[in-house]
């Protein structure tokens, strides 16, 4: 049952509804966010440089010109960060570029750690 304000005046129990029954003890609030996990590309000698591209406009949404710029990072400096996302979403990159490049025969890998 839901009670209107006006049915709530008796307050003998002077407790504010708060649920702590009053305790007095200074405590930090609970509002913990959950881990994030960073994906990375890493570089190979074999995978086309349109099909790194063509994979962060799929599955990072990222735009064409940016997307170029990951890629010749990836190149350059062997893997880069390409997003940072909760446990189940990073493992969902993961396995959609996984399973992408392996249809397509490219040896491309990404993988995920903890950030
Ligand atoms: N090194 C690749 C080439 O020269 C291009 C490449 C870039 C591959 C990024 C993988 O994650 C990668 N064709």
């Amino acid at each position: 049952m839901i009670l209107a304000p006006q049915m709530m005046a008796d307050n003998g129990d002077r407790s504010d509804g708060d649920g702590d029954a009053g305790l007095a003890l200074k405590t930090k609030p609970k509002t913990k966010r959950p881990p994030l996990y960073k994906v990375m590309l890493l570089n190979d000698d074999y995978t086309p440089m349109e099909f790194v591209v063509l994979v962060l406009e799929r599955f990072f949404g990222i735009g064409h010109a940016q997307a170029t710029e990951i890629m010749l990072t990836v190149h350059k400096k062997g893997l880069a960060v390409v997003g940072v996302f909760p446990f189940e979403i990073a493992e969902t990159k993961v396995q959609q570029v996984m399973d992408f490049s392996r249809r397509h025969q490219h040896p491309l890998q990404c993988t995920m750690e903890k950030e």
